[in-house]
């Protein structure tokens, strides 16, 4: 049997948290011969809800699961840890500007980026799920001195998928035929989705579907999903949100070459202004995302990707000072 893996998750009482442990501890993200550790992050008003969920845990008598610590202290739940799943962020709450969003939420990630750099192991790999979840991540990676870049990435795998299946249900296949599509830029309603280099089957995507109904319709509603979840359940995206941070981290831990899309630190490739947290359509390979460099891209793909590198730019300029 495999040594067991530590993976913390923050936010662990919240709806993606309790979406996700489960999984986690059955052997989807990692593999089912592998053991692992939770490492469980609250904030002291929810502890007692987090006991609950610990309950349940050892009421699964998961045979991977080695141990579960609950805690409200980062350093202990950090300390180790193999992988580290950042959901717990501050919710917009009434009267909050964006400013105070990024302010409240910065707080949060230059905290949890220096506890991470001090405690946990030096070959973590960090997801960023919590909102503003790139420039989350953005911060977090600034704080986390001794660890390199390549180290964290922010989720866009949700909004990959999104778009995935809206694309096949409208040219009438199974997804598994949808290739080689893109979400670029910001977990925002400016984020790209691009299909200039997707296929459906053999066929190109925009061959396929008229270029209105692309950019009236899939763009928005793929940059809108959210909004129209919530709308519907009253709450928003759990069980995809959950489902997706578990695949980022199955993928970028085993490996694949099938294109997806991750946040991560700009080196610059595409032109994007280095240093800045933006999804790419990438690939994974031996613990490593590598962006996928082949694409060309036409004046459209390119107005949309500054846009939303346009919206990164302001979020870091309005937390620079954390930087
Ligand atoms: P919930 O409000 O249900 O849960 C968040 C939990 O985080 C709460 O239990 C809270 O006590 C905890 N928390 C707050 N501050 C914390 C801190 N400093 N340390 C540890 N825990 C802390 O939200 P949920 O629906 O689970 O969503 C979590 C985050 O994911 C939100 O920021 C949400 O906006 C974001 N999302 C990101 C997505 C993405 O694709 N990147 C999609 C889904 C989701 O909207």
């Amino acid at each position: 049997m495999k040594e067991p893996l530590r993976i913390t998750v923050t936010g662990a009482a919240g709806q993606i948290g309790y979406a996700m442990l489960f999984r986690i501890a059955s052997g989807e993200m990692l593999g089912t011969d592998q053991p692992v550790i939770l490492q469980l992050l609250e904030i002291p008003p929810a502890m007692n809800a987090l006991e609950g969920v610990v309950m349940e845990l050892q009421d699964c008598a998961f045979p991977l699961l080695r141990g579960v610590v609950s805690t409200s202290q980062p350093e202990e739940a950090f300390s180790g840890a193999d992988f580290v799943l950042l959901v717990g962020a501050r919710p917009r709450g009434p009267g909050m500007e964006r400013k105070d969003l990024l302010e409240a939420n910065g707080a949060i990630f230059t905290g949890q980026g220096k506890a991470i750099n001090d405690y946990a192991s030096k070959n973590v790999k960090v997801l960023v799920v919590g909102n503003p979840a790139n420039t989350n991540c953005l911060i977090a990676v600034n704080n986390a001195k001794d660890l390199n870049p390549e180290q964290f990435s922010s989720m866009t795998i949700l909004d990959h998928n999104r778009a995935i299946a809206l694309l096949a249900e409208r040219t009438g296949v199974h997804i598994d035929e949808v290739q080689n599509l893109a979400v670029w830029g910001n977990h925002s309603a400016t984020m790209f989705p691009e299909l200039l280099s997707a296929s459906v089957g053999d066929t190109p995507a925009l061959e396929l579907v008229t270029f209105d109904w692309y950019r009236d319709q899939f763009i928005p509603k793929v940059q809108q999903r959210g909004a129209e979840i919530i709308r519907a359940r009253g709450s928003s995206s759990a069980a995809s949100a959950a489902n997706a941070a578990i695949q980022h981290m199955r993928l970028w831990s085993l490996g694949t070459r099938t294109i997806t899309s991750m946040g991560i630190v700009s080196c610059g490739d595409y032109d994007i202004t280095e240093g800045i947290v933006y999804s790419f359509p990438v690939t994974c390979g031996a613990g490593k995302i590598e962006i996928d460099k082949s694409r060309s891209l036409d004046d459209f793909c390119v107005e949309r990707m500054r846009l939303t590198e346009r919206e990164l730019l302001e979020e870091r300029d309005a937390i620079k000072h954390l930087l």
